[in-house]
């Protein structure tokens, strides 16, 4: 469980680190259940998104759908009793995602917010006791293969009215200006999350965040699962998302359960 001084961090920075929370046998389970999540032998082929260069996978949605190993991983205890801890005690699956970035291929990601995403789905508050996302990093992260970077602090923001870019890379993304996200940074500075894998970080929907190419000869997996208070469910009068996929909103219905294991 999370100590008081980390629950101070997270609401002062928007993210926590948790170092050495999947040992090796179980990032070699979830980096296998990644291999069968990219191939056309899924259940669930369209989930899966196209770089520009058409072939390189860029993400593969919903993967607790098609893996028993992430549908554990987003329900253990180590992971999710955090996650309640800081959102309370009835808390869903949201959504999740495999980010793969591809040696040398893996496209950037633009400045965001992933509320501003939500909001688009109808979701009423984004605040960080409201919504956060576990990222599992997969593979051991270098500066050069494309990390996720982070400008702590910059929830405090709120959501930041944000630029619909359809044209950087082959996914639509609302993004945050530049200029924004250089007067954040001009006071705080970024933080990259680089580590051995197996590392988890709890970052929230408001954390201004993104990541640049992968310029390493090794792929850089980071597995994601976004969680939601129950009360606070979208809206779907209110969803106005333009690139409509079934799979980005988790057709979970039920607040979770903790998984009581010490492995996935
Ligand atoms: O995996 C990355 O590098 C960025 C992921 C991200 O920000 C997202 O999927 O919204």
């Amino acid at each position: 469980m999370l100590t008081q001084e980390q629950i101070a961090q997270y609401d002062r920075d928007g993210f926590i680190v948790l170092k050495g929370l999947f040992d090796a046998d179980e990032v070699a389970r979830l980096q296998a259940a990644a291999e069968h999540l990219r191939t056309p032998q899924r259940a669930h082929p369209d989930a899966n998104v196209i770089e520009k260069d058409g072939v390189s996978i860029r993400a593969a949605w919903a993967v607790e759908l098609d893996s028993p190993e992430c549908n554990k991983a987003m329900r253990i205890e180590k992971v999710f009793g955090p996650v309640k801890q800081l959102l309370g005690e009835r808390v869903y699956l949201f959504q999740s995602r495999l980010n793969y970035k591809v040696a040398g291929k893996g496209d950037v990601f633009q400045w965001h917010q992933d509320y501003a995403s939500w909001f688009m789905d109808g979701v009423p508050e984004g605040g960080h006791r409201d919504m956060l996302t576990a990222l599992v990093m997969l593979d051991d992260t270098t500066s050069e293969s494309g990390p996720l970077r982070f400008v702590p602090g910059s929830h405090k923001e709120g959501m930041i009215d944000p630029i619909y870019d359809t044209w950087t890379t082959s996914y639509p993304l609302h993004i945050v200006p530049d200029e924004t996200v250089k007067r954040l940074s001009d006071g705080s500075g970024i933080v990259e999350c680089v580590g051995p894998a197996g590392t988890v970080v709890l970052f929230c929907g408001n954390l201004v965040h993104g990541s640049s190419e992968n310029r390493s000869p090794r792929d850089r997996r980071n597995l994601y699962f976004a969680y939601n208070r129950d009360n606070n469910r979208p809206v779907s009068a209110k969803s106005r998302r333009q690139h409509k996929n079934p799979y980005i909103v988790s057709p979970t219905s039920s607040a979770l359960d903790v998984l009581h294991a010490a492995k996935i």
